[in-house]
């Protein structure tokens, strides 16, 4: 059932209105099956529009002092807050989100807050060399074009955009066509908010038409990405082939836990087995690969299982359940081919799949060849291999051997043997006694190797939106 009361148009310079060809695309809710809504899809003619918008609103925002920024961001910021129940259940009917798990709205409204103050101490630097004065300037690129995924559409928007405005850009955001609805309901928080118009725009539609269009659109100057390594690569290509925009990517994981047998194994496996079940599986980070040493691997597998099968699978609106479908048909169609694939290579130690619907019942593999196409790609489902090891050595090789790179972790109650690990593995976030979603709340987050380009993350991101230009000023007498 169509509901007319959710926002199905595209965002534009302070309004809302149809697409320019008024076509829209079938959205089904995750949970039912049954078309959720009929959103619009936003054309190249959009895609002009919307960045045309946010130029012209550019000299203007970026004028305002970071106080006056601010402002906007803190009602936001507020407005997002207090929607918190009406985003929950708007993500847990459209992409089956547990409402349980939510947690989204807390962090999103987080990251308007803290940037609301963030641009005060984005000053330059000044050095006096004979002759000179010599100082740097920090100054916004212009318009930043952000393209985010479905998985957890209302941090991407927040963790993308909040820096992004503070430093003084406005920006063109394109949702996933899997999940457009929170965008547009926080684009109309927006306009609630009192945010000029053109300085932030939202569009819905596919990757290839909208997606496409923005990475390659000569007006864009920076362009913040999370999703596919596949798709990264494309929008890498766009980029370079149009006007060598700058690029900010946080890509897909492998991500390795290690568990060494002095470990507190209880601890161990109530985290790797959250890790790997939040939000069935689709999650960048996810622990999806478990290392765990010889003598206790029996005792942690028992542990693990037993948390990771008990899943409370069922309606996600239902605050009891904790374990929702899989967001649309192809994410669930590829991790049941995955599944199939891992029972050719490795040993299955769960049931066979009985979920209906699109849900699928935590899936474990063990003692699974290091070569196996499992080990190397990313399923985003909820399906973990656990290998054994022996050495330090042996496991901080398997755990790294992977073009991913971006969360591990370790748990032992050695020190040494932590900071020892923690340096070798190559990842940009390794957790000591904890793993994802644990992150610190200033801390950068980021991939190594191919799981992504730069680093996002409070104060880390201002640096990634704006320019430093030298300026020399030469100096009679000096
Ligand atoms: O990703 P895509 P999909 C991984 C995860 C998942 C797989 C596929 O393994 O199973 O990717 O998911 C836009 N030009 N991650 O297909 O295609 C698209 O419209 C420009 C990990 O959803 O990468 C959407 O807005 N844009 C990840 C965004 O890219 C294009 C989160 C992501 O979609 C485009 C999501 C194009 N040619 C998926 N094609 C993470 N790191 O958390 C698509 N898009």
């Amino acid at each position: 059932m169509v509901s007319t009361s959710i926002e199905t148009r595209l965002f534009i310079n302070g309004k809302f209105r149809p697409s320019s060809s008024n076509e829209t695309f079938d959205l089904l809710s995750a949970k039912s099956g049954l078309l959720l809504a009929k959103v619009y899809e936003a054309t190249t003619e959009d895609v002009d529009d919307a960045v045309a918008a946010a130029k012209a609103a550019f000299p203007a925002w970026a004028a305002l002092s970071p106080y006056e920024r601010g402002r906007y961001l803190v009602r936001l910021a507020d407005l997002i807050a207090e929607s918190d129940a009406a985003l929950a259940r708007l993500e847990a009917e459209s992409m089956g989100r547990p409402v349980s798990t939510y947690f989204d709205a807390t962090a999103g409204s987080k990251y308007f807050r803290y940037f609301s103050e963030a641009a005060y101490p984005q000053g330059g630097s000044s050095l006096n060399t004979p002759g000179f004065v010599n100082i740097t300037l920090k100054q916004p690129v212009g318009v930043v074009a952000a393209i985010i995924p479905w998985n957890a559409p209302l941090v991407f928007f927040c963790k993308k955009l909040a820096p992004a405005l503070a430093a003084g850009n406005t920006v063109v955001l394109k949702s996933s066509e899997k999940a457009p609805l929170t965008s547009l309901y926080v684009a109309g928080l927006a306009q609630k908010a009192g945010f000029p118009p053109g300085v932030l725009n939202v569009l819905s539609g596919h990757g290839p038409i909208s997606g496409a269009a923005l990475a390659s659109h000569m007006d864009v100057r920076a362009l913040t990405f999370t999703g596919s390594n596949r798709t990264g690569k494309l929008i890498a290509k766009m980029a370079t082939d149009s006007n060598m925009k700058k690029l900010i990517f946080e890509l897909g994981g492998k991500s390795p836990a290690i568990i060494f047998d002095d470990a507190d194994i209880d601890a161990a496996a109530r985290d790797t087995q959250f890790s790997i079940q939040l939000i069935s599986g689709q999650t960048c980070m996810a622990n999806s690969r478990i290392y765990v040493q010889r003598n206790i691997a029996e005792s942690f597998i028992d542990k693990f299982k037993t948390l990771f099968t008990s899943a409370r699978l069922g309606d996600p609106t239902d605050p009891k359940v904790n374990h929702g479908p899989q967001a649309d048909k192809i994410q669930h169609a590829t991790v049941l081919r995955y599944i199939e694939l891992g029972k050719k290579t490795g040993k299955l130690i769960t049931e066979e799949q009985s979920a209906s619907g699109l849900y699928i019942n935590p899936t474990i593999f063990r003692d699974v060849p290091e070569d196996a196409q499992i080990m190397k790609e990313e399923i985003f489902g909820p399906v973990v291999i656990i290998n054994m090891f022996d050495t330090e050595a042996e496991a901080v090789a398997n755990a790294n051997n992977t073009e991913h790179g971006l969360y591990a972790a370790v748990y032992t109650k050695d020190l040494d043997r932590a900071m020892r690990v923690a340096s070798r593995l190559e990842a940009g976030t390794v957790g000591v006694n904890c793993t994802s979603p644990t992150k610190g709340d200033d801390m950068p987050f980021g991939g190594q190797k191919g799981s992504g380009l730069q680093r996002e993350s409070y104060i880390h991101s201002m640096e990634t939106f704006m320019e430093t230009k030298s300026v020399l000023i030469k100096v009679a007498g000096l």
